[in-house]
């Protein structure tokens, strides 16, 4: 998958292109970040990209000028992200992880000229209900997200264990040693029972999701065992509670 981000802060992505998952699965040929920056295609001689918004108030917009030209270099569905766009979430991430080629305006400031919205982008993305000072995260959060998806960034068995891909919330995990200053890990994910040890942590993530993300819970289909088990759990709580 080939994804360009069209920014003014290239050097944002320095480290998020190099470093771990992401820096391993461009260097295995799973995935192309172009990085194209807008100040290239601004023409004036002071390589202007912003400027003040008609109607007056608040801070600088974007020049569509710049926008448009860069936008001519690139392919693939075009993406904004803004707080006004629909909210990011696995979903999303599982259908553009099937494009061949995305990109992304990271916009600042107070965003980019509507005319480039309105002629151009094709899917208009908000990571969330806060504001920030610029599309760069976004872009690397929906990159970062997308590209965990493509086959052989990372094994089939993290991602089939991930929040989300069954519907419900991880479980707890342990790492060694089983005990550290007293604070020891659940027996029985020591115990070698690996139907327990399957059947806590189901019950773990129906727990989780209950407690803490009850409208993840209304949507799930829960299958017999997780039925049964549900059911324990409820029961545990209660008894622990009185
Ligand atoms: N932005 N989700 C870009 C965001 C945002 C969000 C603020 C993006 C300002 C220009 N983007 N501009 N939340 O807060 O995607």
């Amino acid at each position: 998958m080939k994804i360009n981000i069209l920014t003014l802060f290239p050097e944002l992505f320095q480290g998020f292109k190099t470093q771990s998952i992401i820096g391993r699965a461009i260097k295995n040929q799973l995935i192309e970040i172009n990085i194209v920056n807008i100040r290239d295609f601004c023409f004036d001689k002071h390589k202007q990209a912003d400027d003040i918004p008609f109607g007056g108030e608040g801070g600088m917009v974007m020049k569509p000028e710049p926008l448009f030209r860069a936008l001519e270099t690139v392919g693939g569905k075009v993406i904004y992200t803004s707080p006004q766009g629909v909210v990011f979430n696995q979903e999303v991430a599982l259908k553009l992880k099937e494009e061949e080629e995305i990109t992304i305006i990271a916009g600042h400031y107070e965003g980019i000229d509507e005319r480039v919205v309105e002629e151009k982008v094709d899917m208009e993305i908000s990571i969330g209900d806060f504001v920030l000072t610029g599309g760069e995260l976004p872009a690397m959060v929906i990159v970062d997200a997308i590209s965990r998806l493509i086959p052989g960034v990372i094994t089939k068995a993290s991602y089939e264990n991930d929040s989300f891909f069954n519907g419900l919330l991880d479980y707890p995990q342990y790492t060694r040693p089983a005990e550290y200053m007293g604070l020891k890990v659940p027996e029985v994910l020591t115990s070698g029972n690996h139907k327990k040890i399957r059947e806590w942590r189901i019950k773990e993530s129906l727990k989780r999701t209950y407690l803490r993300r009850p409208d993840l819970l209304e949507k799930k289909i829960l299958d017999k065992t997780e039925k049964k088990l549900f059911n324990e759990m409820l029961k545990e709580l209660k008894e622990n509670k009185n």
